[in-house]
């Protein structure tokens, strides 16, 4: 048998089905929008295995008009043969948790885990899972439902059910409703899921086809010029300081892959890969790069004498402020850590990245010196400004030490155990005042906010900490904050553990939401990540019945009024619209927005936060055709007051 085939002998099986359908949660990080798409992306990453594996080239990733998703390559397709439990090995890589083929080095393993593992997971939280395989001229069949087969195999082998010239497999699943609390796939995150692994893959090419939109358009994703292609994509509508630098190199079988350029910003955005998988969480890749970078750049910046003896050297931060990187790695046989276990964790490949980063930074920086001298430029204005900041924040921290109400806005509640304790901050100062006085003191604290707070996007450091509004969030959440320098955000320290943003449902109030969202997103991330930020969803309507010996319903959404609607008939009722928290009395928002038994809370996620960001940037940045081409999509979903 051949390095690159298959062996039915080779593979490792471990387990059933059923821990998956008992705790999906383990296997897919949660049964909500997240870990939804996570199915498709299970299936996806297979398919790219074979791609990396190089057998495929062409990944089609289809939403169907009844709420299922097929995903097709022209791979080899999966194994059809009998493996010695004596059945078809493709029906043990789709039932049988860890199944996956044991590879030589020169295949790599996906994130999470091995080849073919996400198949039976994505299996057993399926409805129904239909699987065509391509092969040897033949396609081959198999079906699922809830993990288990059915169809009864003759002599272990699947059905034959057509002929074909074309190799690959093709995999149909819908999400079983009983797992997941809804089960319409996010289009937008899956699209960007899918650009962002033909930027990782240069000679991919996936298509995208959303039959639930419309069934004959197709998105076509290809970025033959890979990681140059991201960073430019990420860098769009900034004013750039350096062109785009981009070295790949391999040692003891590692590819490390690194791509940077220099934007006019205060930022330092990387990103790190790890087999074509974003790590969000970081790892020894990013450590490597970070550390090895920072060395290089004091020892130009001395070697240049751009740093004197007697000065300080450059620290991280310094030398990345404005830079946008990607370091994307493949490793045979990764381990990782952390909540999400998206933190690489193998010493090893830090190392490796720190020794290639060395090499190949160090030929380009002998040849492009007007840039290194640019990098250092960028570093000297980040080391003068952390300076001045180290120094504002020393007097923040100093003179307003947290009290409760100290300026009289906060109302805080009694208890100091931050698990039951929820903090609302809440738009407008009579929104607020209601709310302190409906609340359960005992756990529920309002923060009123006076109008919308600082677009932390735009605004440099210190205005962001000398802001009225930031202070006091900062002030009373209690456990500090990370962006920029002198990390020193401790969630432990954290009073609440919701937060929640209680604004109104109109257009205001979530443009008040995405500048909260982006104020957390970029200074207390892990709050987000740690499920411990909420947005109240008032209802928008009141159903009052004429029969006053009737129940006065409160609808959530659109669909509860349309809902009502048919339940009763015309005239025997009135609808209110609620036009903002303020128009609520105490008793009613106490009912509607704060009694945890009746209220409707939504957990923010990261993604949620991201986006928020990205809109924000977007809508204050300089870029008008972007900003034009938002509105014109959005328009329709606006909910305009009248
Ligand atoms: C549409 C999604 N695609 C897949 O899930 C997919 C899995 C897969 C695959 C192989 C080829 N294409 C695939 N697509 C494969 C083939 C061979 C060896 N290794 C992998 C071969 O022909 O020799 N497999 C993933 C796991 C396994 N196959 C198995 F080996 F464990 F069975």
């Amino acid at each position: 048998m051949s390095k690159n085939s298959y062996n039915a002998e080779s593979i490792t099986v471990l387990e059933g089905l059923e821990p998956v359908r008992k705790r999906p949660g383990m296997y897919i990080g949660g049964t909500n929008q997240r870990g939804l798409n996570h199915l498709i992306y299970e299936i996806v990453d297979n398919a790219v295995d074979e791609h990396m594996a190089g057998f495929c080239s062409k990944i089609l990733v289809t939403l169907e008009e009844d709420g299922s998703c097929t995903v097709m390559d022209d791979g080899r397709g999966v194994p059809v043969e009998l493996h010695k439990k004596g059945v078809s090995a493709a029906r043990i890589v789709f039932t049988t948790l860890h199944a996956g083929g044991k590879f030589d080095d020169q295949n790599y393993k996906a994130s999470g885990g091995l080849h073919g593992v996400g198949s039976s997971v994505v299996n057993a939280l399926s409805e129904h899972m239909t699987v065509h395989i391509y092969r040897d001229g033949k396609v081959y069949k198999d079906e699922y439902k809830k993990g288990l087969p059915a169809l009864k195999l003759e002599k272990g082998l699947l059905p034959i059910v057509g002929k074909s010239k074309a190799t690959g497999t093709k995999v149909n699943f819908k999400p079983d409703i009983d797992i997941f609390e809804q089960t319409k796939f996010r289009s937008d995150w899956l699209k960007s899921r899918l650009h962002e692994t033909c930027y990782l893959n240069p000679n991919l090419t996936i298509f995208f086809c959303d039959r639930t939109i419309s069934p004959e358009e197709r998105i076509e994703f290809h970025e033959p010029d890979g990681l140059k292609s991201f960073i430019k994509e990420l860098n769009k509508n900034q004013n750039t300081v350096t062109p785009i630098c981009y070295f790949k190199g391999t040692s003891n079988n590692v590819e490390v892959e690194v791509c940077f350029q220099y934007i006019d910003s205060f930022e330092e955005k990387i990103l790190g890969f790890c087999n074509t998988i974003f790590t969000q969480e970081g790892g020894t890749h990013l450590v490597g790069f970070k550390t090895k970078f920072t060395q290089m750049i004091n020892s130009y910046a001395r070697s240049l004498s751009l740093l004197k003896e007697k000065d300080d050297n450059f620290t991280g931060p310094d030398t990345r402020n404005g830079m946008t990187a990607i370091i994307a790695i493949k490793y045979p046989d990764p381990m990782f850590e952390g909540q999400t276990k998206t933190k690489l964790a193998s010493q090893e490949a830090g190392k490796i990245v720190s020794f290639i980063v060395g090499e190949e930074l160090e030929r380009y920086f002998d040849r492009n010196i007007e840039i290194v001298k640019s990098i250092i430029s960028c570093a000297e204005k980040s080391a003068k400004i952390r300076k001045a900041e180290e120094k504002a924040k020393t007097n923040l921290l100093s003179k307003t030490k947290f009290s409760f109400d100290s300026n009289g806005k906060l109302a805080n509640c009694i208890s100091k155990n931050p698990s039951e304790c929820e903090i609302f901050i809440v738009e407008g100062n009579s929104a607020g005042g209601s709310a302190k006085n409906c609340r359960n003191r005992n756990t529920q604290a309002i923060l009123p906010l006076r109008g919308k707070i600082l677009n932390v996007e735009k605004a440099s450091m210190d205005k962001v900490l000398a802001n009225a509004e930031i202070k006091t969030m900062i002030n009373t959440f209690g456990c500090g904050f990370s962006e920029g320098y002198g990390n020193d955000f401790d969630i432990n320290k954290l009073r609440y553990h919701k937060i929640v943003l209680m604004t109104d449902a109109d257009v205001d109030g979530s443009h008040i939401d995405t500048l909260l969202l982006t104020f957390l997103y970029r200074f207390m991330p892990e709050l987000i990540q740690a499920g411990h930020v909420y947005i109240s969803m008032p209802p928008l309507y009141q159903a009052i019945p004429n029969d006053k010996r009737k129940e006065k319903e409160y609808l959530f959404n659109e669909k509860a009024l349309s809902d009502y609607k048919k339940k009763n008939k015309e005239g025997t009722y009135t609808i209110k619209r609620y036009k903002g928290l303020g128009e609520m009395d105490p008793k009613e928002l106490w009912e509607t927005t704060l009694n945890p038994d009746n209220r409707v809370l939504k957990q923010v996620e990261i993604e949620d936060a991201k986006e928020a960001s990205k809109i924000t940037q977007m809508l204050m940045g300089q870029e008008v055709s972007d900003r034009r081409d938002f509105i014109y999509e959005h328009a329709s979903e606006a909910l305009l007051d009248v």
